[in-house]
């Protein structure tokens, strides 16, 4: 993870983010280590705000989205990991981006190989790894929103990019959805709207209101996911997971944002891209994104059932949220020494009731 302090993305000084960071840190901690990055301007108060066993690292950053400024780490059939640096430039760069400048999230996926002593390859495109979903099995989602966005890649075609994610992440076949969750500062990232629980069987965020705005999104993924087959020619079960809300961002949250040139202005009334699908799966836990919200224990009932073995922990990330992301988008899980690519099973998985 990485540290949030600018005060015009995180409101009230990132007090209220350092709270909720920090809570999500200690939730993933009872699964696995957690390394976080850290200004040297904010070492000592996030030393003092992280639990203890938070190893705290030194890295100089724009904000703290490290599933999209640090590296992809892949494994290969004999275990061995390396690191996909990719190019970034602040989800857009001067053409609907955050905020400018960028050029310190560029270097954290370097620093982050460094300091975990992996191999690095530079990848020559634009792209954040929240815009990818893989099944470790050879199968990447996508959405055409972001990865066909002319603000990244505007001279490479959907083929050059679908070769390009082969070559980087060992790819067969890259699953296209269309449109992210509305008004997703991303330019709709595939990581709030869907994501793999297992090879073969995909969660997306749903609506039942057909006068949402997010219910054509998603019924159009859903449509894409049912017709599509994975890189082993399966077919995809699709689980609903009901979005909360529509939230929206209040007046006085708003009005605790710094102004800044060069950073995306946000108003009270702004509708949020708020989504259960954005949550960290870590080894022993899923952690899920709350928002005090009626449909948070639907959430967590259901993400319970597609993840039996693991213990689902719902956490408040409402702050979070209101920087533009959520739990999945601020980590970024490093596979352990050894980690190999899981080979599809040879017996065909009984079928799991799909949520609906
Ligand atoms: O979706 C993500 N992976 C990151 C969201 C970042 C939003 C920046 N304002």
């Amino acid at each position: 993870m990485l540290w949030p302090e600018r005060p015009d993305v995180w409101r009230g000084g990132a007090k209220p983010a350092q709270a909720a960071f920090a809570a999500i840190a200690a939730a993933i901690l009872t699964s696995e280590p957690v390394t976080v990055g850290v200004s040297a301007a904010q070492y000592a108060n996030a030393t003092e705000r992280l639990p203890r066993d938070v190893r705290v690292v030194e890295i100089s950053a724009n904000d703290a989205w490290v599933r999209d400024t640090g590296p992809t780490i892949v494994c290969d059939a004999r275990g061995r990991r390396r690191g996909v640096d990719w190019i970034f430039n602040a989800w857009g760069g001067f053409d609907g981006g955050t905020y400018f400048p960028w050029d310190l999230d560029d270097q954290v996926a370097g620093k982050i190989l460094r300091i975990e002593g992996l191999d690095r390859y530079r990848a020559p495109f634009v792209l954040e790894g929240g815009s990818i979903h893989v099944d470790g099995q050879g199968t990447c989602l996508v959405t055409e929103e972001c990865l066909l966005n002319p603000n990244r890649n505007p001279r490479l075609s959907r083929a050059q990019i679908e070769a390009l994610l082969g070559e980087y992440l060992g790819v067969r076949t890259v699953i296209w959805l269309g449109r992210g969750v509305v008004l997703d500062e991303t330019s709709g990232h595939v990581d709030n709207l869907a994501c793999f629980a297992r090879p073969g069987e995909v969660v997306l965020t749903w609506t039942d209101d057909r006068r949402d705005p997010q219910y054509a999104i998603s019924r159009d993924a859903e449509q894409r996911l049912r017709a599509a087959r994975d890189a082993h020619g399966r077919r995809l079960t699709v689980h609903k997971l009901h979005q909360p809300g529509p939230l929206y961002l209040r007046e006085e949250e708003a009005a605790s944002l710094d102004a800044r040139p060069g950073t995306r202005p946000r108003r009270g009334g702004d509708r949020l891209a708020a989504s259960y699908v954005n949550f960290y799966v870590g080894n022993r836990s899923v952690v899920v994104p709350q928002f005090g919200d009626p449909r948070d224990a639907a959430a967590r009932r259901g993400l319970a059932r597609l993840f039996p073995t693991r213990r689902v922990v719902g956490v408040d990330s409402r702050e979070v949220l209101l920087g533009g992301g959520n739990i999945h988008c601020i980590t970024q899980q490093v596979p352990r020494v050894g980690a190999r690519p899981r080979r599809p099973s040879t017996t065909p998985a009984r079928p799991r009731k799909a949520l609906s």
